[in-house]
């Protein structure tokens, strides 16, 4: 939980002005500054800004907005490229930290290379509607917010007057450069932060199975519920993914199995737990691809109720976890957007269905789109009630069309506003949870829980618990 971020800023200047008075003018013991504040700058531009002591920041932003292909997805991935220089050129060893300015949840960090450099990708749902950059060197933090709508690349330039402070007196056990207090790992060098994606709340995956024929828009066939953590090496490369995958709903006469291809080569421990939740089978090996793992069997034998009937409850299926450990670390953007290329095989066709955007025919068109330029796989970032039986997508969620005629620029969280009459209470959220979770993006929590007592807590907490237990 985060306190309003203006109240924070307030806050942190107030101690701030009460460390400098005692510090005077030592340079060496201003402990940060903050640079923009709730600005922003603008691309194109440069900005500078001085502290207390005298020490001038200048940032060049040459950040990149525009659209991206629509290809249905509901996340974005962003490319971060953060320069940091001081009078004596590049300054290795910085901190470039990612965070979503409203949950603070870490989206990436890096640390600065001999050139100075920091780089890689984020990816942010609509929710993400301004994520900050913060850049640790020395003793020194600038903070900067950026608003993610149609961006496409966070390019900064960041040059600090003077000398910067090394940094050397700051602990940090695994000498991997990320100090233990930004460290997630403190006693292991490979890795030192740890991602959700494309969130905590997990994804729902839907999938249509009467590929190549164009499917009947319910987006029930193969549903499945993935969480994923990645985690990040100092140089914010991807060395681990965690996953987490619950068959949710099968509305459909076919038989599947669930797929992953991901790049490079690894270690793969895979776990599958039956309906009350034990180890049905394990498998830890090494694989010289990481092409084609199957992460779940036929999905007969992986859920007992379709989930799709009107009057039916949600019952549980079986879920397995995954854990990859990459032989070499991959660049976030290898991998692109989550869930990656998770697949199903429909056994009574012998097809393959891939989400759109990553398989293409000579002439160029996407061999996941259908004639009417529909794909036949959805993600969307979060718990999501998807249509029942015979029902479509569009009746099932009035703003569906609007997204995908304005090629996802208008209604981007089609996905929130459901007919509830026409999709399946897997999520059954009532008014009071709603406005408990609103509260936490907006600091209105605090009094939420004032009012709310401890109770309120209690079921909130039980709440969370059962419908996040897929979170990791
Ligand atoms: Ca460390
Ligand atoms: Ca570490
Ligand atoms: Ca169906």
């Amino acid at each position: 939980m985060r306190i309003n971020s203006q109240v924070l800023a307030i806050a942190i200047m107030a101690a701030g002005s009460l460390i400098l008075t005692d510090c005077k003018k030592d340079k060496d013991a201003l402990p940060f500054f903050l640079l923009g504040g709730e600005e922003q700058s603008a691309p194109g531009t440069t900005t500078t800004g001085e502290t207390s002591s005298g020490t001038t920041v200048t940032t060049t932003n040459t950040d990149v907005t525009g659209d991206e292909d629509f290809e249905f997805q509901t996340t974005e991935t962003i490319d971060i490229n953060v320069d940091v220089t001081d009078d004596n050129g590049p300054v290795s060893g910085a901190t470039v930290t990612v965070t979503d300015s409203d949950s603070d949840d870490t989206l990436y960090q890096g640390v600065t290379d001999e050139n100075g450099n920091a780089n890689g990708t984020i990816e942010v749902t609509p929710d993400n509607e301004t994520v900050t950059v913060t850049i640790e060197v020395g003793d020194e933090t600038i903070e900067q917010e950026v608003n993610t709508d149609n961006l496409q690349e966070i390019n900064r330039e960041v040059a600090v007057e003077g000398t910067v402070n090394s940094g050397d007196s700051v602990a940090d056990a695994d000498a991997d450069g990320v100090s233990d207090e930004n460290d997630a790992y403190p006693d292991d060098a490979t890795r030192s932060s740890v991602v959700k994606a494309p969130s905590g709340d997990g994804q729902v995956i839907a999938y249509e199975d009467l590929y190549p024929s164009p499917g009947d828009a319910d987006f029930n066939d193969y549903v499945v519920k993935v969480n994923h953590e990645l985690d990040l090496n100092s140089a914010g490369k991807v060395v681990r993914i965690r996953a987490r995958y619950e068959h949710i709903a099968r509305g459909a006469g076919y038989k599947h199995t669930l797929h992953l291809n991901l790049p490079g080569s690894g270690n793969v421990n895979h776990k599958l737990y039956d309906y009350q939740g034990r180890v049905e089978k394990e498998i830890d090996e090494h694989r010289a691809s990481l092409q084609d793992i199957e992460v779940m069997p036929e999905s007969n034998r992986t859920l007992g109720h379709k989930n799709t009937a009107k009057g039916q409850s949600f019952k549980e299926g079986k879920y397995s976890e995954l854990e990859i450990t990459f032989d070499q670390p991959i660049a976030r953007s290898d991998l692109g957007r989550a869930p990656f290329d998770l697949f199903i095989k429909v056994i009574n066709t012998g097809k393959e269905v891939h989400f759109p955007g990553m398989y293409f025919a000579a002439d160029g068109s996407d061999l996941y789109m259908d004639s009417n330029g529909f794909p036949w796989a959805l993600s969307i970032p979060k718990a999501w009630n998807w249509p029942y039986e015979r029902e479509t997508i569009s009746g099932a969620y009035p703003d569906f069309e609007t997204w995908y005629l304005s090629m996802g620029q208008q209604k981007a969280d089609w996905y929130k506003r459901s007919n509830d009459s026409l999709t399946f209470p897997y999520v059954t959220e009532g008014a009071l949870a709603a406005y408990i979770r609103a509260g936490f993006k907006n600091g209105t929590i605090l009094w939420a829980l004032l009012a709310l007592g401890v109770a309120g807590l209690m079921a909130l907490y039980f709440y969370r618990e059962k419908r996040q237990g897929a979170g990791q």
